[in-house]
């Protein structure tokens, strides 16, 4: 197996069995030479959206702020102390997604996004610890990391964002661009910016068991088939007339429990959900729409690709995208995995696709899922 410069000459394999979930890790030069992908103007443009999840951040005192994007805005960058953070950035931009794509060691379905953070000098969002693992790159300036191990992760109360009560550090680092900082869950950590500075943090998806719970059971509402009406014909007389009978319990108990839930029913919830684009994700048909024979032609021709927002996941006989699911048949698997794992089909591919593919990929094309 390759060993990756992303992951300080280490292979996924290394990385994955010493330090995902495990311990933290500091990578010099992950990406030697690394350069902002996005410059800081681009940057306040993209916080103008509101197709971009964006947070202006400051603290006064010891008070925190935080406002919500979009900002027709943003304080002077003269002005110390103030953070920007702009969530999704690989969603709307080709580079930062295929920044985001090197981190594909780890399966897309837990894979969340990647999010640019921009300070001034000491601008930062607090001591705080995250749900799930993240790798911090330094793109553009220093900020100095301080990161603990501490197992009180208790909050200071009445904040808008979470700020650990009692935060101890136990080492600390400068990165410059190019290094790379790996924390993962629970890791208590604070990074403030020694000058005018951009991080991005590669994030990844950790639903909660009760999030996943409850969504699930929504999710089933409509497959539960339990038909008939209580009914008791052999009534006898309360003892207590307020009282819930023996009988009355059994009976409905013998029907509840024939609601079952097979491994199929969570395979498809959990491709529906994990593949369900964020409330604020839109997408938008192409212009020109191109006719149903010209994007035939041109789709064998030159192949498609999964637009940025798509999710595309599979899992045995089933094929998942922004929320759907489908069942196909051997041959049109083969083509649909290779579209979900490269997130591209060339034109070989394309041109070998059966019509039901073909006319699956159409739709997706005029929904604005893929292009050509
Ligand atoms: C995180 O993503 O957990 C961070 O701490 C990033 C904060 C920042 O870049 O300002």
């Amino acid at each position: 197996m390759k060993k990756l410069t992303l992951l300080g000459g280490m292979t996924a394999a290394e990385f994955l069995r010493d330090y995902w979930h495990k311990k933290p890790l500091v990578i010099r030069q992950a990406i030697p030479d690394f350069q902002a992908l996005l410059s800081r103007e681009e940057l306040f443009d993209l916080v103008q959206r509101d197709d971009v999840e964006s947070r202006l951040i400051m603290q006064e005192k010891r008070q925190w702020k935080m406002d919500n994007g979009p900002f027709e805005q943003v304080p002077p960058v003269t002005q110390k102390n103030w953070t920007l953070l702009v969530q999704g950035v690989n969603l709307v931009d080709e580079s930062v997604d295929a920044l985001m794509r090197q981190f594909d060691f780890v399966p897309d379905a837990r894979l969340d996004d990647l999010m640019i953070s921009y300070a001034t000098e000491t601008g930062g969002v607090g001591a705080h610890f995250d749900s799930y693992d993240v790798f911090l790159l330094q793109a553009h300036g220093h900020r100095r990391w301080r990161i603990s191990a501490q197992t009180d992760l208790t909050l200071v109360e009445g904040m808008p964002l979470k700020i650990l009560k009692n935060f101890q550090s136990e080492q600390e680092f400068i990165l410059a661009p190019g290094d790379m900082l790996y924390l993962p869950p629970q890791y208590a950590h604070e990074g403030v910016a020694m000058d005018e500075c951009m991080t991005y943090s590669i994030g990844f998806r950790a639903p909660s068991y009760q999030e996943l719970g409850e969504a699930f059971l929504e999710s089933m509402i409509e497959t539960i088939d339990l038909p008939g009406r209580y009914a008791d014909p052999d009534l006898k007389l309360p003892k207590h007339k307020a009282e819930i009978s023996n009988t009355m319990l059994s009976r409905v108990s013998a029907e509840l429990n024939k609601v079952k839930f097979t491994q199929e029913d969570i395979t498809l919830f959990l491709g529906e959900y994990l593949s369900e684009p964020k409330a604020h994700i839109f997408f938008d048909a192409p212009e020109p729409l191109l006719s149903s024979a010209r994007f035939i032609q041109k789709a064998k021709k030159n192949g498609v690709r999964l637009s940025l927002k798509t999710q595309m996941l599979h899992r045995g006989n089933y094929v998942f995208i922004n929320g759907t699911s489908f069942e196909v048949g051997e041959e049109d698997l083969l083509v649909l995995q290779v579209l979900a794992n490269e997130r591209i089909l060339t034109d070989v591919s394309v041109a070998s696709a059966s019509p039901d593919v073909i006319e699956a990929l159409h739709t997706w094309y005029k929904d604005g899922w893929l292009t050509l």
